[in-house]
């Protein structure tokens, strides 16, 4: 296990741990509290998974041949039957991504429809029909929040790596105002797995390669590469480019200028590790007709390829369509460390650094909880006010409420007293419940000073009463909230009720 994937187990670890102790805390830090929670939740939510295998994305404009080049890699003819209702059809016709892996525990295949964003089965055994129905647009499929999974057993396929194929996505079709709904599904599936499953990326190309500006392609590769350009731009992440299918292969062997082609329309490809293959899948039923080669050929060869040279290619070309050379090449960019690294970089250390900060921020908050003395907060507030000119003695209140009931007696002592300190205190503690909860404390306080006996005032005169509690409130209750001798009765229960 990488360095990186045991500080992501760390830190989940220390984030549960957090939340449960931010979620002990009395209600009155709620808020505070509360943020912190969130974004510790949040954090927990998108953490990257560790210990995965590597992920081949297969991505690329529609009609590239990507599902055929990957049909060929795994070269399992029921698999190919599962897909086969793509050979009626020649429309743009995939709707979500479609992931096969090759699977020791299952004896056969096994069709699984699973949620992109929680990686939930929803359901599995799906026969062709509802295989079609899910997968294919012509057939009614609508993307959503899944993905198809298929477990192939291992022994019954070449291939060794698990394999996710994209929808293709038009060229400049993004401008179209009735795709741009779908293509955003299809960008958004596209950016949610890529981070579910870390890889790299195959971008398949028919004729040329173009990525138009603003096509979802261009958008994941220029993300990809910002984030290698900002971290440690020694390690590049591998990126495939795949030339698929009679016409590229003939032209790349031919006359075809490929760098330029790449400058021009593919400008990210810098940020990464690139390596072009051609392939020509379903060789045997469109073979590839050779020309000579052109003067450009050697040049992207020896810079951006494993090939030797020209007829290396073409031999490979004739023997398989190139699948079996490409298979080992994955298997090879797979095997090496600097890929390990890089997926750390990309898919790791973004979420380390910001779940780190959001961990600090929440050890923080408990530290301020703990610490947190309301009294002298108090005595700061009152300092202020009269400072300012702006405090109100208990005595304002007192006159004002007097002013209130005019001639009347007051005829609920507790509820009068508790309303004119809650004023008082609401000058200096900006929390009416708690003030009407202190309120009541010191009430029941002065009650206790004033009749310890309980007997009721003895001798005084109704109309008198109010003014004697005044007499005493007008020192006792600004000397209690100045002291705090309200909170050992407070904290003895849960604050706030
Ligand atoms: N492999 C291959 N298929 C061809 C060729 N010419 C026509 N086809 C047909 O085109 C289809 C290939 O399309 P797919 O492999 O599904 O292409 P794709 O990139 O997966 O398409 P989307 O996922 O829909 O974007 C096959 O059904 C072939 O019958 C060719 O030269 N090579
Ligand atoms: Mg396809």
């Amino acid at each position: 296990m990488s360095i990186n994937s045991r500080k992501v187990d760390n830190l989940k670890i220390q984030l549960k741990a957090v939340i449960e102790k931010l979620s002990s805390f009395p209600e009155d830090h709620g808020k505070n509290a509360q943020k912190h929670i969130d974004m510790c939740e949040t954090c927990l939510k998108n953490a990257p998974a560790t210990d995965t295998p590597i992920y081949v994305h297969i991505t690329g404009t529609d009609k590239s041949f990507k599902t055929s080049y990957l049909l060929d890699l795994f070269d399992n003819d029921e698999l190919r039957k599962i897909f086969s209702v793509k050979s009626h059809n020649r429309s743009e016709n995939t709707a979500v991504p479609c992931l096969v892996e090759p699977c020791d525990q299952v004896e056969k295949i096994n069709v699984r429809q699973t949620a992109i964003s929680s990686k939930k089965i929803i359901r599995e055994h799906l026969t062709r029909q509802q295989f079609k129905r899910l997968y294919d647009l012509a057939e009614g499929a609508e993307p959503d929040d899944y993905l198809i999974h298929i477990l192939i057993p291992s022994d019954e396929t070449p291939m060794k790596l698990p394999v996710i194929e994209y929808p293709g996505i038009k060229t400049g079709a993004d401008a179209l105002k009735e795709h741009q709904k779908i293509h955003r599904i299809f960008q958004d599936n596209l950016i949610q797995t890529l981070r579910n499953y870390p890889g790299f990326l195959v971008a398949c190309f028919q004729h040329k390669i173009s990525i138009p500006y603003g096509h979802p392609m261009d958008i994941i590769l220029t993300k990809y590469g910002e984030i290698l350009k900002n971290t440690l731009n020694t390690k590049k992440l591998p990126l495939v480019i795949s030339m698929q299918g009679e016409s590229a292969v003939s032209a790349y062997c031919g006359n075809t200028d490929v760098e330029n082609d790449i400058k021009n329309d593919f400008a990210s490809y810098y940020n990464f590790d690139t390596q072009i293959q051609l392939v020509n899948p379903c060789n045997f039923d469109f073979p590839v007709k050779f020309t000579t080669p052109g003067p450009y050929a050697e040049k992207w060869i020896a810079k951006l390829s494993r090939y030797k040279n020209v007829v290396e290619i073409q031999n490979l070309i004739l023997q398989d369509g190139g699948i079996s050379w490409s298979r080992k090449l994955l298997e090879d960019i797979c095997d090496s460390s600097s890929i390990q690294d890089a997926l750390d970089i990309l898919f790791l250390q973004p979420w380390i650094m910001e779940s780190e900060e959001c961990y600090s921020l929440a050890v923080e908050c408990c530290s301020e909880i703990e610490n947190y003395d309301e009294v002298t907060e108090i005595r700061e507030n009152v300092r202020q006010a009269i400072l300012r000119e702006t405090y109100r003695p208990v005595r304002y209140f007192f006159t004002q409420e007097m002013a209130y009931i005019g001639e009347d007696l007051v005829d609920d002592h507790k509820t009068f007293w508790c309303t004119i300190i809650s004023q008082y205190f609401n000058q200096f503690i900006h929390d009416d419940e708690r003030c009407r909860s202190i309120a009541d404390v010191l009430w029941n306080q002065m009650v206790q000073r004033l009749d310890a006996e309980n007997k009721g005032f003895l001798g005084t005169r109704e109309k008198d009463l109010p003014y004697i509690i005044m007499n005493f409130a007008d020192l006792y209750v600004s000397n209690a909230l100045m002291r705090g001798d309200y909170a050992g009765f407070l904290n003895n229960k849960p604050l706030n009720q």
